[in-house]
């Protein structure tokens, strides 16, 4: 047996197109997703404006971040959106859909990326003058567009502002940690 809930929610208008905003069902969640390319993903929400992330396979594997400044927000009840600007000059966006375990992501790579994605392996953090001036050298053109379907294999609350969600690179966390799945 199941039940379906419905919750009615003011029509949007020109004057006030913003949906509800409850972002509860996202912020302070860490979420493992695999693309449909292979490359795994880890991305912890640490508050509204604020994500670390690590990157534990794909074009840039090994690639960790912490504090990148985003924009988030609900598109409707538990279906989000979060997007950002790199300082390589990578843009990223992602569509969440926790309840379904889906996500989909458009990362906008610029080609100096496609080609040497190695130089940008590494605690970003501790880099970011030199990623910048990689960024402002380019080439940044054509863009490398990569969209692609996720699923969702680990969605946890951990919450709010935890600096020790995301502390370590994605290379000395133990074998198979990222394949904890819930
Ligand atoms: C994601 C796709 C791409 C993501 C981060 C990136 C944390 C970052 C790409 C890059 O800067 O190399 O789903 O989630």
């Amino acid at each position: 047996m199941s039940t379906t809930h419905t919750t009615t929610r003011h029509q949007t208008t020109v004057t006030d197109p913003v949906p509800h905003q409850d972002l509860s069902g996202i912020v302070g969640h860490r979420f493992i997703y695999t693309y449909a390319n292979g490359w795994q993903y880890e991305m912890y929400v640490k508050n509204a404006t604020t994500i670390d992330y690590r990157i534990h396979s794909g074009h840039v594997g090994g690639r960790w971040v912490k504090d990148q400044e985003v924009d988030l927000v609900a598109l409707t009840e538990g279906i989000y959106k979060v997007s950002w600007t790199e300082p390589t000059g990578t843009s990223v966006s992602v569509n969440v859909l926790p309840a379904e375990r889906v996500l989909h992501g458009v990362i906008f790579f610029p080609e100096w990326i496609r080609t040497h994605g190695e130089r940008t392996v590494l605690f970003q953090n501790d880099h970011l003058d030199e990623m910048r001036g990689y960024r402002d050298e380019g080439p940044t053109y054509p863009i490398y567009v990569v969209p692609e379907f996720a699923r969702i294999t680990l969605f946890e609350y951990v919450g709010e502002d935890d600096e020790d969600v995301v502390s370590v690179a994605p290379g000395d966390l133990p074998t198979g940690w990222s394949d904890r799945a819930n």
